[in-house]
Formats: C-alpha cells, structure tokens, sequence
C-alpha cells in the first residue's frame, strides 16, 4: 500500500505557477516546492525553469546539488510517487523522419519541434561564459542525420580532379588539433523584436539565438593545403560546405565563405569534432562540422560530408535565396535575392538577460547583465547601460575572457550595479560599441527587413521595483 498518491507525468506538468503550485519529480518521487522557491540559494527563478517536470536535467548542470543535504531539503516537500506505468512513448521511427532526433535538454525554449529549433532560457544563457552542450542553441533546418563514426569520410575536393577523402582517425592523426573559444549567433536571433514592428517570416527567436563554446577540431586552413591548394589564388573563389542533411529532394544543406576566409590562419576557420571537451553533439553536427568564427551562424555547416573550391558561391537555397538583408521597403512581391550580398560577419549585438522584461524586482540594489558581441573578431570595448530609457548611462563591467585584439570570436559578458528605489518604473537599455566603433540602432524599425534578419537594435527592459 503506497504511503503517497500516485501521479502521471501529465498531472504533475499542471502545477506550473504559484497558484495551480509548482511541483517537480525527482527519481520516481513527486514534490511541491511551491514555498521553497523564494528560498532557493541559486534564485527563485532558475526552479520555475524546471517547474511541472524532472530536476535531474537541471542539477546535471549544476554539481551543488549532488551534495546529500540538498536532497534532505528535498525530501521535506514530497506530495506524492510517479504513477509505476509512467513510461516515455515509443516514436514511430518508420513514419516520422524527425523519429531519430536525439534527445533533449527540457530546459531549452521550443520555436519548433520539427525541425528542431531551440534557445536556451534567458536566465540561463549568459550565467557562464561557455554555454553547457545541453543548453546550446540549435538550429536545424532538416532531421538530424545519423552518422555511424566509423564509416563516416569527409570528401574534399581538391585541384585538378583530386580529391581526399579522410576517415575521422585520419582527420585526427594527419593534422594537428586547433582549439578556439567562440560564439556562434543565427542571422534571426531577436527577430521576435522585429516582427512586433511588421511580421517577418521566419521563427520567433528571442535573445537566445546565440551561444558559446570551445571548438577542437582541425584548421579548415591545413586541410585545404593538404588537398592542394595554395594560399594565394587569383581571383574570386569560394570554399563551399555540404552536409549530410538533405530535404526532401535530396538537396543537401550548404553554405560557402570566402576562400581568403578558409585559408587564413588568423581566421581560425575550424573542423571541429568537439566541443567543450566533449565529442559534438548531434544536434550540433557529430561527427564534424565547420565553425567559421565571426560569421553568421548559418555558414557554420554542421554535419560536413564535403568541401569544395569554387569560383561562385554555394549554389544552397541558403547561401543564394536566405541569409540576405533588405531595406525596410522592401516586400515579398519585390524582393530580388542577387542584388543583396550573403551574411557573413554580423554586426555588433548586445542584449540584457537579466532581469527579464516585465518582472518586479527588489529595492536596493539591482544587478542588470547580459551578453555582447561583434562579428569579424572586433572586440566588444564598452556596454553602455541606461535606467531611464537613455536619458542618462553608465558603463558596464566587462566580464569573462580577454580577447586577442581583432580576434575575438567569443562574447564578452557585461554586468552592472545600480541602486533602485521602491515604485520606479525602469526602461533598462543596453548597447554595445566595437573595437572599430561600431554602434547599434537605437529602434528596430529602420532596420526591419522582410526576413527579420540582423535584429541588433538596442535591448530594452521595462521593468518595476517592488517593496
Ligand atoms: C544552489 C536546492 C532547483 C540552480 C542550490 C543550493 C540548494 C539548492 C540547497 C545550495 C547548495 C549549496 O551551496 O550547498 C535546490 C532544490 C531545487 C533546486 C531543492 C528544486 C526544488 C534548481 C534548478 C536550477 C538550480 C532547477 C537551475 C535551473 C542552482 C544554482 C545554484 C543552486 C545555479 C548555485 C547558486 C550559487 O552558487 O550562487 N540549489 N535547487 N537549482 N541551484 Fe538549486
Ligand atoms: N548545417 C546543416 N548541415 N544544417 C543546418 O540546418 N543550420 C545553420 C548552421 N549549420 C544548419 C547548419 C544555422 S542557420 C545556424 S544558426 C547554425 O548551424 C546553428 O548551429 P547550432 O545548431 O549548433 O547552434
Ligand atoms: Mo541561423
């Protein structure tokens, strides 16, 4: 006879809020913790993330909690078991080609499942300087291949009709490993922003389209050489990458860059097999992808199978007819794709995730942080922060990593002191200059293209101080 009621995972989902309560599971037990949320040393917030279902994907990320006095403060909340026949549905893998998608971190903010496209929560993104794999913003446009290592060869074709074709052993043996820290942002995040001025086509990306890893891999760079290639090369030539990803025609994903780009060792161009000291993720390209540091996201190929040189741009749907800015005039029944340049390095970016817009935070002291970056390695050399809507600013404290001066591929991390009094209504504003200074637009309007693409306006925060 059960001491305690019996849940499904659908029941405990409900209590959510502090008024349906919030219950999470841990193991196969259920609890409230619904009065325990204030009291949380790591924020009230960071366990609503998890409200309605399982803590272990969260503690995962934080080691604190494999400490026995956490799950004695645990125990003090438990309402109730899991139901025994809880157990997760099997995916029909013969109908649905997104059956095979990995698993996922339940923290992530879904935009679509099928494809899947993710961020990371806001209160979660900028609290470290490299992103967990789990919480690493993903976008794909196809189901995720799946790769078997041991067959898998990366074909690069080389000049004159040669072509290698090389194993991952041969992938780590032949060329020495490269390692660079760096950001990756897709060309629409915070195009939720833009779409408030005019809908836009394309998903709903708040702050989150961005993240940081450590990349270890090998130099795009050697490899071409090894292929054949020399570093000068007369005239316009493009390195262009495919990936096992393909639609529904069997065109594979792809995208190419410039090939000065590709065979520049400052560039730090990679092949990257790992990240974060661990294999790639599928979701993030295993068992190779490019990261093409300083450049938009989506020339960062994940899944490679091929590399080739040529004198155009990669003829992708994605390097052609996607991935372009326009002028806010332009609409659907006037868009011309050729007479706009594919993006390559992004503009300077910045935006405030924390706190969060709408929240009621404490008198006293505010902390205000966020994030800020620029693409083509210009370091982030100053956020600016305003309380008051912009009528006055201060500076805020850069955190994190220095950068090599006109090779900083990662965001700087920027945080900010201020004292609020009870009442205020606060317009918190952030905006970040480069080492070429570089600005951001004050409003997104001006900058609205059809597409949503390069929302970069300045980040503002409504917020209300409470007692
Ligand atoms: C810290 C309990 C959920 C993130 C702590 C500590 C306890 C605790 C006791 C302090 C540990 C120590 O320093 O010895 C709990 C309980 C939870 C919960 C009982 C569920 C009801 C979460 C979730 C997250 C989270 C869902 C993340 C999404 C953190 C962080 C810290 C922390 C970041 C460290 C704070 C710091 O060191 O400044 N938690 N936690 N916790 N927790 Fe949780
Ligand atoms: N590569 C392949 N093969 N397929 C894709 O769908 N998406 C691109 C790029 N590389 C994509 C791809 C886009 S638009 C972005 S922003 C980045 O991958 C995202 O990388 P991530 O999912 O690892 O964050
Ligand atoms: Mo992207």
């Amino acid at each position: 006879v059960p001491r305690y009621p019996l849940y499904t995972r659908e029941e405990v989902g409900r209590h959510r809020s502090p008024q349906d309560r919030i219950w999470v599971t841990h193991g196969t037990e259920v609890f409230d913790v619904t009065d325990f949320v204030e009291l949380h040393p790591g924020g009230a917030d960071k366990v609503l993330l998890a409200a309605g279902g399982a803590l272990e994907p969260f503690w995962a990320l934080y080691a604190v909690h494999s400490q026995p006095h956490v799950l004695e403060l645990l125990r003090e909340y438990k309402v109730g078991e899991l139901s025994p026949e809880e157990a997760p549905p099997a995916p029909d893998a013969t109908r649905d080609p997104f059956a095979g998608d990995p698993p996922r971190h339940p923290g992530l903010r879904v935009n679509s499942q099928k494809p899947f496209n993710a961020e990371p929560p806001a209160e979660l993104l900028a609290e470290r300087f490299l992103t967990p794999n789990e919480l690493f913003f993903t976008r794909n446009h196809l189901p995720v291949p799946a790769v078997d290592p041991s067959s898998y060869r990366l074909r690069v074709e080389g000049p004159g009709g040669r072509a290698l074709s090389l194993s991952l052993a041969e992938l780590r043996s032949r060329f020495p490993k490269h390692e660079v820290t760096a950001t990756l942002q897709c060309a629409g995040n915070r195009r939720s922003e833009m779409s408030r001025v005019r809908p836009v086509k394309g998903l709903s990306w708040d702050i989150g389209a961005i993240s940081t890893a450590r990349w270890g891999g090998v130099r795009l760079r050697d490899v071409l050489l090894d292929a054949g290639f020399s570093e000068e090369r007369e005239g316009e030539w493009h390195v262009c990458f495919e990936g096992l990803d393909a639609d529904a025609a069997g065109a594979p994903y792809g995208a190419s860059i410039p090939y000065g780009r590709a065979v520049s060792p400052a560039a730090d161009v990679l092949l990257a097999y790992e990240m974060n000291g661990e294999e790639l993720p599928r979701d993030h390209g295993f068992p190779l992808r490019v990261v093409v540091p300083g450049v938009v996201g989506a020339r960062s190929v994940k899944w490679l199978q091929r590399v080739a040189v040529s004198p155009t741009e990669s003829p992708s749907h994605w390097q052609r007819n996607d991935y372009k800015g326009f002028s806010p005039c332009v609409d659907w029944d006037t868009v011309d794709y050729t007479t706009a340049p594919a993006i390559q390095e992004l503009p300077v970016q910045s935006a405030i995730t924390h706190p969060r817009p709408g929240a009621a935070v404490p008198e006293g002291e505010l902390t205000v942080k966020g994030y800020a970056w620029s693409g083509g390695g210009r370091e982030v050399v100053r956020v600016d922060v305003s309380l008051d809507g912009g009528r006055t600013w201060r500076v805020a404290r850069l955190t994190g990593e220095r950068p090599v001066p006109g090779r900083a591929w990662a965001w700087a991390l920027w945080e900010l002191q201020a004292p609020v009094t009870a009442g205020a209504e606060l317009e918190i504003i952030c905006k970040a200059v480069d080492g070429s200074y570089n600005v951001q637009p004050d409003t997104v309007a001006p900058i609205w293209n059809l597409r949503g693409v390069l929302s970069n306006a300045w980040h503002r925060v409504h917020v209300t101080v409470s007692r």
